[in-house]
């Protein structure tokens, strides 16, 4: 259809909104990876699918055995001129997150579109105001300690510009997606929360 579909950013990140070390994430959790393939993956109309829009960098460290994600359309925003970017089946490619956006409203077999980064792709897309929802799973170390990061996102102008919301805010907007029972999750030496932070 013409209307323009929604725009979700999924992300998870530490206290101090890092997001990464190195170009990869600094742990390992399996059940955050599980909602983060359901949440991008479920329609609620089954002859759709969603897209997931990523940096050329993050598609770098997503493992090669899963990549693209299967069952959602992969578009991946690079720098470089698309006339010499060799074609990858199931992939597409653009120069700009606006760019990404217009095609993929284009295209009416395209039912939500979610931006999963890194760091550049998410504060260009939150700054631009394209984005009005976040996915973001909140992750502390459950001993306290410090974890190095080096990519971060903007955490002053998202909790200027967007409130959290509560957790039937959250259960009503990710609709058949298992978010636990439990509010914080434990998995290895890591406890989480899945939040939505909307735009004020
Ligand atoms: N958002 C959240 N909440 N958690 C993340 O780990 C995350 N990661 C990225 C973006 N947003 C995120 C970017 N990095 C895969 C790997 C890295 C990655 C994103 C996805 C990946 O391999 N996903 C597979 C599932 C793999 C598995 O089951 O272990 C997929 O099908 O989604």
């Amino acid at each position: 259809s013409s209307s323009k579909p929604v725009l979700v950013i999924v992300a998870a990140l530490l206290p101090t909104f890092g997001i990464g070390l190195k170009g990869t994430l600094p742990w390992k959790l399996s059940k955050e990876m599980k909602y983060f393939r359901s949440v991008t993956s479920i329609t609620t109309d089954p002859s759709k699918q969603n897209a997931v829009i990523m940096g050329r960098r993050t598609w770098d460290s997503i493992p090669v055995k899963f990549r693209p994600l299967p069952k959602r359309m992969n578009v991946i925003i690079t720098r470089q001129d698309l006339s010499t970017v060799k074609p990858i089946e199931g992939v597409k490619f653009e120069n700009s997150i606006e760019g990404a956006v217009k095609m993929l409203a284009g295209l009416p077999e395209i039912e939500k579109i979610f931006i999963i980064g890194g760091g550049e792709v998410y504060n260009l897309s939150v700054s631009s105001g394209l984005v009005d929802n976040l996915l973001i799973t909140e992750i502390k170390h459950s001993k306290g300690e410090d974890v190095e990061m080096d990519t971060f996102l903007d955490k002053d102008y998202i909790l200027g510009n967007f409130d959290k919301v509560g957790r039937d805010g959250l259960l009503d907007f990710i609709g058949e997606v298992d978010a636990g029972e439990e509010v914080t999750v434990k998995e290895g030496d890591f406890e989480y929360e899945f939040a939505l932070y909307k735009r004020k």
